[in-house]
């Protein structure tokens, strides 16, 4: 079979929910990966930030390999011996008091919510079902009905309603706005992001985080921070709110809290918030399962043995340097924190981000559009710092075969 094949086959079998570059991809390691003809690109997608460890990075791919024959699935009905393990270990880790483990992103987020309201009626005294949370237009926490809710891409919303009432929309980056939102009195919580990923690594003005943070402790409001794409060393410390000094109420984590090699999410807080939720309230099949245990662990040690946070903070400043620096009237803005960067493209005789990322991909490296004209570029923290510089040169190679 050819790269053809694979594509008629998943065309014909598969739900056409999404629109991939024509590449199939079968092998990675650490930065790389190789399609099916055995050509070998940089990764500058990372499973949306969820192999920041590399691809099948051994020492996550041991622990998975260890558990998996030993148990890895025993549902929270019972105890199991590696569940305490990774709660004190990610609970010490990022310093919160507990966690709550569940699978995907939206998952997470959708916990975060419900933990939100819980504190809403049980602390602040909100009365039932009157609890709002406010959250950012541009916004990206998931695909569930409750979070597309709270969207504002058209592509996310239409023709899925009715919709999840409860929560407030305001412009991402605007402290006013938030100020004004905050009189309400039956507001609980404000979920953002502290870089919006999919409207296009949208980087909020230096102290957003922070005069968000101390606003909302002025009025007793939640501070939830999604770091689901920009935790994990992406944005080059290991959380983005590390940026500001601000520590979530609510922290939400997902994607490389695995290393991309199963879902794993997490949703931390102190005793206070946390223990709103009594047993029987919430939970999943697979949160908290034996395997993602001991896979999350050893991603995490990952991040802090190899410095991700630091490579990341100190390879994103070179790239987009770099990328700065490419003579091209198709890039518009460069901008991005750590290895969390994207260029927004101006269309040139018809030929748009998609075709960019086509001519990066006949040069070996493949990066996906977002939004039709920002093209993102998150490659794995492993990356060095002469691997950077190759891919560099081959985006610029694709560049010039638009001059
Ligand atoms: C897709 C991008 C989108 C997320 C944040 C929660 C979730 C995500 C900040 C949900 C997931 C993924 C989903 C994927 C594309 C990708 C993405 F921003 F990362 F590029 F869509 F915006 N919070 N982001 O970014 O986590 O349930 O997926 O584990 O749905 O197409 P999930």
């Amino acid at each position: 079979m050819n790269t053809q094949d694979y594509i008629k086959r998943e065309d014909k079998y598969g739900a056409h929910n999404y629109h991939p570059l024509p590449v199939v991809l079968e092998r990675g390691l650490g930065p790389f990966v190789w399609d099916v003809e055995g050509k070998r690109y940089f990764d500058f997608l990372s499973a949306y930030s969820a192999v920041n460890q590399g691809h099948c990075h051994p020492k996550i791919i041991k622990a998975l390999t260890d558990q998996a024959s030993k148990l890895t699935l025993t549902s929270r009905a019972f105890y199991n011996s590696v569940l305490g393990e990774y709660e004190e270990y990610i609970t010490k880790y990022f310093k919160y008091d507990k966690v709550l483990p569940m699978n995907s992103g939206a998952e997470a987020d959708e916990t975060a919510l419900k933990l939100c309201r819980k504190w809403a009626y049980k602390k602040k005294g909100i009365k039932k079902d009157r609890a709002k949370i406010i959250c950012c237009a541009g916004n990206f926490h998931g695909r569930t009905i409750t979070i597309i809710s709270m969207s504002t891409d058209p592509d996310a919303t239409n023709h899925f309603g009715p919709f999840t009432p409860g929560f407030i929309i305001i412009p991402y980056n605007d402290l006013q706005a938030l100020e004004k939102a905050l009189q309400d009195p039956d507001v609980a919580g404000f979920l953002v992001e502290p870089i919006q990923g999919e409207a296009g690594v949208f980087v909020p003005d230096e102290g957003y985080l922070k005069k968000s943070y101390d606003l909302c402790k002025k009025h007793n409001v939640l501070f939830i921070a999604d770091e689901v794409q920009t935790g994990l060393a992406r944005t080059g410390k290991l959380l983005a709110c590390d940026h500001e000094g601000v520590r979530p109420d609510i922290l939400i984590l997902g994607k490389a809290l695995s290393g991309g090699v199963m879902p794993i999410s997490a949703v931390l807080a102190d005793d206070e918030i946390m223990l709103t939720i009594l047993p029987g309230e919430h939970g999943s099949t697979f949160g908290g399962n034996a395997l993602a245990g001991k896979v999350g662990i050893a991603s995490l040690e990952v991040i802090k043995e190899e410095k991700l946070a630091e490579n990341s903070e100190r390879l994103g400043k070179i790239f987009r340097d770099e990328l700065k620096s490419i003579k091209s009237d198709m890039i518009e803005i460069v901008r991005g924190k750590g290895l969390l960067n994207a260029t927004v493209i101006k269309p040139k005789g018809g030929k748009t981000a998609w075709h960019v990322c086509l001519a990066m991909m006949e040069q070996g490296l493949i990066a996906k559009p977002t939004h039709e004209h920002i093209i993102r570029f998150a490659p794995p923290l492993v990356i060095t710092e002469d691997q950077i510089r190759e891919a560099i040169s081959l985006i610029k190679k694709a560049f010039a075969m638009f001059e």
